[in-house]
């Protein structure tokens, strides 16, 4: 299986390029879909240690159905396939300008929640222009057990948020233990309350968002991914959710451009156009290196090829 791994704003992703299932060539939410239900062992093996790492996003690429889309692709982390994923789009932009695939300019991907454009700046940036987002409620109040009562808003940005602003503890990587805590209680108490979008949909990731005072910066975020890890960028769809609600609450206008920061400090500059539902159209600019051509070995004496199940 080849793969070439990339990091955008600290947060790495794999492009898996071939090796991977075959999921037909149905629409691409229903290939996510048989991906979830039918090849966990792939996309676990390929994510967990030893041969992946803490957060990595997997970026299956597929044959789309669009013709104008360069590329159709499925996203992934260890625990769960992503409906769609902002760093891993800019990461996968960078990696096919590198593999020559495409050249700088603007290329339309198709995710199972929609068809994204990527503006390939140079080498490392890229925009994403998402699809369009949603708030869905604002000030939800959930008991949280172990930690009191918290207030967010529920959210869709191509996955479903939770978004508490501001965050009852600094967004600060000290804190980056007690903020995956409160995030991991938080979602399990929005599920176990059926909190989440209109069709039942469960929150996957949660966001806690607190201010920069160093850099100037709009504010910062701790994102929780569906693998309790914490997002390194600043989260393309979290970022997208977070524009839908900071629109909806007139708390910012169509066109102007914000720094969105992630705990470690890297930044998204951010802005949306209203969408055509009520929603946002955003877009997020941001920088992917990549790390690593490589070939992954699956071999059958290996107790931990399938990764480290805990
Ligand atoms: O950037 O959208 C994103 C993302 C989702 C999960 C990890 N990163």
């Amino acid at each position: 299986m080849h793969v070439i791994d990339s990091h955008t704003g600290g947060m790495p992703t794999r492009v898996i390029l071939d090796g991977g299932p075959n999921l037909g060539l149905g629409s691409l939410d229903i290939r996510a879909q048989t991906l979830a239900d039918h090849h966990q062992d792939f996309y676990k093996s390929v994510m967990l240690e030893p041969r992946g790492q803490a957060g990595m996003v997997g970026a299956l690429l597929v044959e789309p159905t669009n013709a104008d889309c360069v590329t159709g692709v499925i996203y992934f982390d260890a625990e769960a396939v992503l409906g769609m994923c902002g760093h891993g789009t800019i990461g996968l932009a960078v990696t096919l300008l590198h593999m020559g695939r495409i050249s700088t300019g603007t290329h339309k991907i198709e995710t199972p929640a929609g068809i994204v454009t990527v503006d390939v700046h140079d080498a490392n940036t890229v925009s994403v222009t998402n699809i369009e987002s949603h708030q869905i409620h604002a000030n939800v109040t959930v008991d949280v057990p172990d930690h009191g009562t918290v207030s967010g808003d529920v959210a869709y940005g191509g996955n479903w948020f939770y978004i508490i602003d501001p965050s009852p503890l600094a967004v600060t990587t000290a804190n980056i233990p007690a903020l995956a805590d409160l995030a991991i209680a938080t979602r399990d108490a929005c599920n176990a309350r059926s909190i989440g979008g209109p069709n039942g949909e469960a929150i996957d990731h949660v966001i806690l968002r607190g201010p920069d005072p160093e850099t100037g910066a709009h504010s910062r975020n701790f994102v929780l991914c569906p693998d309790d890890e914490y997002d390194r960028s600043p989260c393309g769809t979290g970022s997208s959710a977070y524009l839908a609600c900071l629109a909806a609450s007139n708390r910012l206008n169509p066109g102007h451009e914000i720094i969105l920061e992630s705990v470690i400090g890297s930044a998204y500059q951010a802005s949306y156009q209203p969408g055509q539902n009520g929603g946002v159209i955003p877009t997020l600019k941001g920088q992917a290196w990549i790390m690593a051509e490589s070939t992954l070995i699956f071999d059958a004496t290996d107790p931990f090829r399938k990764g480290i199940y805990l």
